[in-house]
């Protein structure tokens, strides 16, 4: 689908993307050591994720001159990223001034949803230069070209949809939420645990399906307790908003906490 008017679409081209990770790409960034043994010079590429590291140093820097906070949010395929986002925007949009960056290999279906919320979109589309399954920092440095930090509060950013590849990936933000639907099973805490250890909130989606399931809630929470003991568990339903109270007022005490500290 073609973008609205107010909505952006980038299309990375393979040129602009220097910084991959494990997919092989090539890196220049003063980040390649180059060692003399006798006759021989060999160059040893440092940790590939420093390029990222830089970039989203910057990146967050940015937003604290700025004072937007950034939410970064991840999960599986079909979690329930974008329904829970164009929920969230409704309840938030009145008091705070939001922008979102919206993460996917193909189509504009998600941009399309959530600008009808009235929040200005930027669709990545990451197909054109091999279908990166995660947001980088440096693509989130480009996508910022399309929107007007100095008119927004929040950013917020829909990663692709992987439960892996996207938490390795700091982008700058200041807090990252793993959404976690119960059609996926309770065992994936478990066995996907990088996402679960390094963001700061989990939501438990589509509580409202748990009647037609073997869904082990208790073990889902237990074991995301144990990857991650501090972080708060939302459990809700984005299609009936059961639970979402919780949720939207942790996302609020977020939002006002990066305002209050960063004046
Ligand atoms: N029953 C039920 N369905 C839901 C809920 N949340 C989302 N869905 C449905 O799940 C499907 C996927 O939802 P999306 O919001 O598109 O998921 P996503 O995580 O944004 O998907 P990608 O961006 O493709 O990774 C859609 O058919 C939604 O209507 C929920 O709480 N309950
Ligand atoms: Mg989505």
């Amino acid at each position: 689908m073609l973008p609205s008017p107010g909505e952006k679409q980038l299309v990375l081209r393979h040129h602009d993307h220097s910084h991959g990770h494990q997919h092989g790409h090539s890196h220049d960034h003063g980040l390649v050591e180059t060692r003399s043994k006798g006759s021989h010079t060999i160059k040893v590429v440092k940790r590939v994720l420093d390029a990222n590291e830089v970039t989203a140093g910057r990146n967050r820097r940015l937003f604290a001159d700025k004072k937007v906070f950034v939410l970064n949010m991840m999960s599986s395929p079909g979690s329930g990223k974008t329904t829970t986002l164009e929920k969230t925007l409704v309840q938030l949009l009145p008091e705070f001034r939001a922008a979102v960056i919206v993460g996917d290999i193909c189509t504009t279906n998600d941009a399309d949803r959530l600008a009808a919320s009235g929040a200005p979109v930027v669709q990545i589309n990451t197909d054109k230069f091999g279908g990166d399954c995660h947001l980088a920092a440096h693509v989130i440095e480009k996508a910022l070209d399309g929107i007007d930090l100095d008119s927004i509060d929040l950013l917020i950013v829909e990663n692709i949809g992987n439960l892996v590849c996207p938490a390795e990936f700091d982008i700058g933000e200041d807090k990252r939420v793993v959404v976690l639907s119960v059609t996926e099973g309770e065992d994936k805490p478990a066995k996907y645990p990088l996402m679960f250890r390094v963001c700061d909130a989990a939501l438990l989606n589509k509580i409202d399906l748990l009647p037609y399931l073997d869904y082990n809630l208790e073990e889902a929470e237990h074991t995301i307790g144990q990857i991650n003991p501090a972080m708060p568990i939302f459990k809700l339903s984005a299609k009936t908003e059961e639970g979402f109270e919780a949720w939207i007022d942790w996302v609020k005490q977020q939002v006002k906490a990066k305002l209050g500290n960063s004046s």
